[in-house]
């Protein structure tokens, strides 16, 4: 390398450096388990954006995509200690430590994403928002989750009969674990990244999900049966480790609150564009779509469920106010 070269690579690494300092004081590390590009992603990165610009480049998030951070269960431990600063995850995982969540994890407590969004942009949502606290987490906002159904490599699922027996990937939490059992089906409890390939080499028949879910992960290619029964609509979070907050001043902690509650209304056009999307492209790609579903048994196949988890004066005072909103 020539002396003019070596000048011209220190005082560009020196720009470089100098421009990363002044332009992000703080960088917030965010986890997520879905690729770049799906919703969820796109939705903190905006949100990063607008904090960015509004605190002058003194707050910035960086999103860690495509569960490079770990599996949503140990993000969420990591995110308690502030290893990790933000944490987009589904509600299911924080089941066993958050009992707030346990409500909107319950299977067809909504009964449409319109009543969701009436209910978690309410004083229900806020209320459920604070219950993170006490536990080690910020709760900034909630975010689209569509509604999740089943989906299997062996064949059309079009009543609970069908289900019957059936090994099915969950999500971590014990309602879900019941649901499968009310069902008449084995629940296997695993990490989402691990469940192509349990389908694949017949460790599980299937899992279940929301439409953007099935197409991204490619659960569609090795369990094409997909029946649209709609059993849960969980809404996502998006958390912040209180160990990390609490470094934040107050005019800082606001800009966060601020920017979170105004990515919202971006994910939700996202999420209503790519659930097309994604229904669009597994129907192409050849996935049996079974629509004519009478929901009603599953509903009342629920039934133990609830009874089982719904027993503190806490949790049945927020399922009926849930049920009552109109
Ligand atoms: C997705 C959700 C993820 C994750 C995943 C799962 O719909 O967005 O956060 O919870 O489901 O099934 O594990």
């Amino acid at each position: 390398m020539t002396f003019m070269k070596i000048a011209k690579t220190a005082l560009l690494a020196s720009v470089m450096m100098t421009g990363a300092a002044t332009a992000c004081e703080t960088t917030l590390r965010s986890s997520d388990t879905h690729p770049d590009g799906y919703p969820t992603v796109e939705a903190v990165k905006a949100m990063g954006k607008l904090l960015e610009e509004r605190t002058g480049g003194k707050l910035c998030v960086e999103v860690f995509h495509s569960a490079q951070l770990g599996q949503e269960k140990d993000t969420i431990e990591q995110t308690k200690f502030g290893v990790i600063d933000m944490n987009r995850v589904s509600m299911g995982p924080f089941n066993n430590l958050v009992e707030e969540t346990k409500v909107v994890s319950l299977p067809y407590i909504f009964r449409s994403t319109g009543h969701m969004h009436k209910v978690m942009d309410g004083p229900i949502g806020e209320e459920i928002l604070k219950a993170f606290e006490p536990h080690g987490y910020v709760g900034l906002a909630f975010y689209d989750g569509g509604s999740r159904s089943f989906y299997n490599a062996k064949k059309p699922v079009e009543s609970i009969d069908d289900l019957k027996g059936m090994k099915v990937r969950v999500m971590q939490s014990d309602i879900f674990v019941d649901m499968m059992s009310a069902l008449g089906a084995n629940a296997t409890p695993m990490p989402y990244g691990e469940v192509y390939s349990s389908i694949q080499t017949g460790v599980i028949d299937g899992a279940e999900n929301n439409w953007p879910s099935y197409e991204s992960s490619g659960h569609f290619e090795v369990a094409g049966y997909y029946t649209l029964d709609e059993h849960l609509i969980v809404p996502e979070v998006l958390v912040m480790s209180k160990a990390s907050w609490d470094k934040l001043s107050a005019e800082d902690q606001a800009a966060v609150r601020q920017a979170a509650k105004d990515s919202v209304p971006l994910m939700r056009e996202m999420w209503a564009a790519r659930e097309k999307a994604s229904e669009e492209k597994v129907r192409a790609a050849g996935a049996k779509i079974i629509t004519d579903i009478d929901k009603q048994p599953f509903i009342d196949a629920m039934k133990p469920v609830y009874e089982k988890h719904v027993t503190s004066d806490k949790l049945k005072d927020l399922v009926a106010r849930i049920q009552a909103t109109e």
